[in-house]
């Protein structure tokens, strides 16, 4: 998926073109991994583009960035301001965008405390994470031999760029065997999440999903997930699911902001279900998608109008 340039990107203050916006290469960041960001999405509604859950995503940059003791030189307000205001200028519809918060360059070694920290905001369209069809066919994946960074070893509620060698690596693997996606496990053994999604799967009904302390990031989707379905009334399990719960579930689905919501047809070449798309599954996603497209107006406090 090669990135669609648009005309500006915010940084450190300022609107620059596409192609102004650089750092240097003895950047912190891009030697260890001392940065933290967001991925949000804008999509078009009746009353023109609308960001979903603006205010939640840009509170959980402003607690990674907490935990990872870098201080952002902005209030969170003035980071909303920001992404509105750069959706304007590039006039898009719908887009993906990526507040992006990192040490910069200054000082090497593993003390960043004398690096400038930088920010900056680039938005650009950006399709079906895990391809053209999986919303609707759903994908194929393969538990990881990786295991996802332990909680001690890397916080996995914040979302730090330092974390995302550890998905790349599962991503690979994944590929490299013919699979879409990877699903990993903590180091307990219990399933815990894709590389760049949550994970769900249905059984006789119920809905159950990974719990916060399983080596997860703590997703605006799942959680947008697990309101849809309590207000849809299903019953929703919150608890450790082993491979073994994965294969005999009836349905299994994704969540994230790029991904959205796609179901998982196979694990390790197993069907799950008949290997088709569940109707709890495709419920969920269609209910998902109206929500975030402006069509549910009890959720539209989720929304953020342009
Ligand atoms: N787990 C991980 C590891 C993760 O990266 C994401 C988002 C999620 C769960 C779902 O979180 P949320 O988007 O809040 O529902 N992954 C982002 C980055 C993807 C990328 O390749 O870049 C995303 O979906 O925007």
């Amino acid at each position: 998926m090669s990135i669609q340039k648009t005309k500006y990107i915010w940084m450190n203050g300022k609107f620059l073109s596409w192609d102004e916006a650089k750092i240097h290469v003895l950047t912190h960041a891009l030697h260890y991994g001392s940065g933290v960001f967001e991925g949000i999405r804008c999509y078009n509604t009746i009353k023109g583009p609308a960001i979903f859950r603006l205010q939640d995503h840009i509170k959980r940059l402003f607690n990674s960035a907490r935990k990872c003791l870098i201080e952002i030189p902005y209030p969170e307000n003035k980071i909303c301001e920001v992404i509105v205001e750069l959706i304007k200028l590039n006039k898009l519809k719908e887009c993906y965008i990526r507040p992006i918060v990192f040490r910069g360059y200054g000082e090497m070694g593993l003390n960043p405390q004398n690096n400038p920290v930088e920010v900056a905001v680039i938005v650009w369209g950006w399709g079906a994470y895990l391809g053209d069809e999986s919303l609707k066919k759903g994908v194929k994946t393969m538990v990881s031999s990786y295991r996802r960074t332990p909680s001690n070893v890397l916080p996995s509620h914040i979302k730090a760029t330092a974390c995302y060698l550890n998905s790349i690596l599962a991503k690979l693997e994944a590929l490299n065997h013919g699979y879409d996606e990877a699903i990993m496990l903590n180091q307990k053994g219990f399933v815990a999440e894709g590389p760049g999604e949550n994970i769900f799967l249905v059984k006789n009904g119920v809905i159950y999903t990974p719990p916060a302390y399983s080596d997860i990031l703590l997703g605006i989707t799942r959680d947008s997930i697990l309101k849809i379905a309590e207000n849809l009334e299903y019953e929703v399990k919150e608890v450790d699911i082993t491979v073994e719960m994965l294969y005999n579930a009836d349905e299994a689905f994704f969540t994230g902001t790029a991904t959205e919501v796609v179901p998982i047809c196979e694990v390790d070449g197993r069907k799950i279900g008949d290997g088709k798309p569940g109707p709890i599954t495709l419920k969920l996603q269609k209910e998902y998608l109206d929500i975030v497209r402006g069509k549910k107006a009890e959720y539209e406090a989720w929304l953020t109008y342009i």
